[in-house]
């Protein structure tokens, strides 16, 4: 594993503290790998997952209309094109994809225990655990194999992503599909996201490295989609290696575009790295001369990859006054490791904020349409993808 970016010191991205937790904080130094064998890009130390996905986790999926919209139609799709009777979804957080297929249809993975809770009050089975072998086995064991096995922004959280496809391979019927999706590391070089790199994401996949890991896991790619959420995702469908679905070309497509884009060579995470040493100049620059100006800078959305910024550069409460984020579990709270207050957007997004630094990126079109006040009246968006910047006045394009 050849090591090329470092992200310093960094706490649990999600783990917001109330003041008195802040003098027994987790912290890690985050350094990014790529192998050259695979060409899989992971960390180079992983964080114990416990310590990560727990009982107090509070990330919502549906905290944001996008991703709600996107998992509807995620599940309509899936459920029109391969109509399984049965799917189990690996990392199934509050239900917001799962509630698509009725109880008798649907089976979840979550060790979070907060929202394992809260989706079984919805009638569905969750089993609360990590996903693993000995899981696999168990669950085949109680309910035979699945035909279909979906799981989204999940399977790169797993540090052991060896035994994560054994695991699948064994629970999957042998005309079973395994539908995934995650932050694509293709759009996050071209993005120059580095903010996609924190704690929970163990790895950003490519295509290139996928398809070696599903080979050698016994399985094969038939299709890709490409997907706007997350800054930019990679839906993998896979099968049993000989399986029936058709090779639709997109996989030799994809493998293409990323080898074109130096995917496969060390050189270009090298170059990567030295954009992402640039943009926290260019970041704190920016901040400086804004604050400098007797502006009231806050963040817009508490984020996993607000934290990794802000831990990164040393951005704290001499530039951000607080994070303004809708979800009740961060609010009233401190962000991970630089302490900036989070408040409810009605608390704190009122008329005295110039500049809102976007956290949450991601959703630049909901935030903009929510937000078109705030603009009409003069206030700024600041962002760092795909570059460091203002964003001034309409129409604001999605980076
Ligand atoms: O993989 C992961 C992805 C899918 O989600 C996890 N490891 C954790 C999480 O990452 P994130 O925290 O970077 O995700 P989001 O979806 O970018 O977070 C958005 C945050 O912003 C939420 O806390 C909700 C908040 N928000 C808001 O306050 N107002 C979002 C919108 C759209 C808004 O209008």
């Amino acid at each position: 594993m050849k090591k090329f970016l470092s992200l310093g010191k960094q706490p649990i991205a999600n783990a917001f503290i109330t003041p008195d937790e802040g003098q027994d904080e987790f912290f890690y130094n985050l350094k990014v790998g790529f192998d050259k064998e695979t060409k899989l890009v992971s960390h180079m130390d992983f964080v114990d997952p416990p310590l990560m996905f727990n009982d107090s986790y509070v990330y919502h999926t549906s905290s944001s209309k996008t991703m709600i919209k996107h998992f509807e139609e995620t599940a309509k799709m899936i459920q029109e094109r391969f109509g399984p009777n049965r799917i189990l979804e690996i990392g199934s957080n509050d239900g917001t994809f799962l509630r698509h297929f009725g109880i008798a249809h649907g089976m979840g993975i979550e060790p979070c225990e907060n929202f394992a809770e809260s989706t079984r009050q919805m009638g569905f089975m969750i089993y609360s655990e990590f996903w693993s072998n000995k899981l696999s086995v168990e669950i085949v064991g109680r309910h035979g194999r699945f035909y279909t096995i979906y799981s989204a922004n999940c399977i790169c959280h797993i540090p052991n992503i060896k035994e994560t496809l054994e695991a699948v391979y064994f629970a999957l019927d042998e005309n079973g599909i395994f539908i995934f999706e995650d932050p694509s590391l293709l759009e996050m070089l071209e993005r120059n996201s580095y903010d996609q790199i924190y704690d929970e994401h163990a790895h950003i996949f490519s295509i290139t490295a996928l398809n070696n890991l599903l080979k050698e896991a016994g399985m094969e790619i038939f299709s890709i989609d490409k997907t706007q959420v997350h800054g930019g995702s990679n839906r993998v469908y896979a099968q049993k290696e000989g399986g029936p679905h058709p090779h639709d070309g997109t996989l030799e497509l994809e493998l293409e575009q990323e080898s074109l884009a130096g995917l496969n060579e060390v050189k270009t995470y090298t170059a990567f790295a030295k954009r992402v040493r640039n943009s926290k100049t260019k970041l704190l620059e920016l901040l400086h001369d804004i604050k400098d100006g007797g502006n009231k800078i806050v963040s817009y959305g508490a984020t996993s990859k607000s934290t990794s910024v802000f831990n990164y550069c040393g951005i704290g409460t001499d530039l951000i006054d607080y994070i303004v984020d809708t979800t009740p579990d961060k609010q009233g709270k401190l962000s991970p490791g630089v302490h900036i207050p989070v408040v409810s957007p009605e608390e704190g997004f009122d008329d005295s904020v110039d500049y809102a630094f976007l956290g949450a990126w991601n959703y630049l079109d909901e935030i903009t349409k929510k937000e078109s006040e705030f603009l009409r009246r003069g206030g700024q968006f600041i962002t760092h993808v795909p570059e460091v910047r203002v964003l001034r006045g309409e129409p604001i394009c999605q980076p």
